[in-house]
């Protein structure tokens, strides 16, 4: 049975790699599983059929012979406890690995993304310019510890994990922001995430559909 995932038909990142498909796409690459995509549309994903797959009507979704999963996170932990490298053997470092998935989705991610859709829907509101500083604060707060900790090491904790994978997608949503530059050793580690094969394939891949729909009469 072939693994396949929904992704965003016409991605609003423009080939970017920041919509949540790019996490699962990106943890299949690393554990080497082939995979099909089912592109859908934001009126696709309301209906009852995607709804089925996925109650609140997003993407990703993973399907797999009778196994039918919503949420990157849990997505990517399925695949890492059930194919591949992704998690360390030691129970120990597994379970700290899973801590830090737990920590890019639930500590790291929220402020990112909500700085994030404050400059999609709020510039033109009378409290934006206002707002911005207090939502940098927010952010810049998470990355100084997050900073901190990584140090100049290459990875969170030993070896290249699913929690390293989910922290390098979540902090690329900062790209362009202006932040990420203040903090040189989490660039690196960005761009060490980035150069790995997997990562490669997995950004080509989306990129791709977004190359096609723009050519698509
Ligand atoms: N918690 C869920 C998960 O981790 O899977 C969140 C899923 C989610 O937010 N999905 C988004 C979606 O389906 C796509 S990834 N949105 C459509 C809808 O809700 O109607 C979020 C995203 C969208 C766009 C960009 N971008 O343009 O840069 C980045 C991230």
């Amino acid at each position: 049975m072939t693994i396949t995932l929904t992704a965003f038909e016409a991605s609003p990142d423009r080939g970017r790699g920041l919509a949540r498909d790019m996490r699962v796409r990106w943890a299949l690459e690393e554990a080497g599983q082939p995979y099909e995509v089912r592109l859908v549309s934001f009126g696709a994903m309301k209906e009852p059929g995607h709804r089925r797959l996925h109650p609140f009507g997003q993407i990703p979704t993973y399907e797999d012979g009778d196994l039918a999963l919503f949420e990157s996170g849990a997505i990517v932990l399925h695949i890492a406890q059930t194919h591949g490298s992704l998690l360390p053997v030691d129970a120990n470092a597994r379970a700290r690995a899973i801590t830090w998935m737990f920590a890019a989705l639930s500590t790291v991610e929220p402020p990112i993304v909500e700085r994030s859709m404050a400059t999609l829907v709020e510039r033109d509101k009378p409290w934006f310019e206002a707002r911005m500083p207090m939502l940098d604060g927010r952010v810049r707060a998470q990355l100084d510890q997050l900073s901190a900790r990584l140090g100049e090491a290459d990875w969170l904790d030993g070896g290249f994990s699913a929690g390293d994978l989910m922290m390098v997608t979540v902090l690329r949503r900062l790209g362009g922001s202006g932040i990420l530059e203040d903090y040189p050793n989490l660039c690196a580690y960005i761009a060490r995430g980035e150069a790995r094969p997997a990562y490669q394939r997995a950004f080509a891949d989306q990129l791709a559909v977004f190359t096609r729909a723009q050519a698509a009469p």
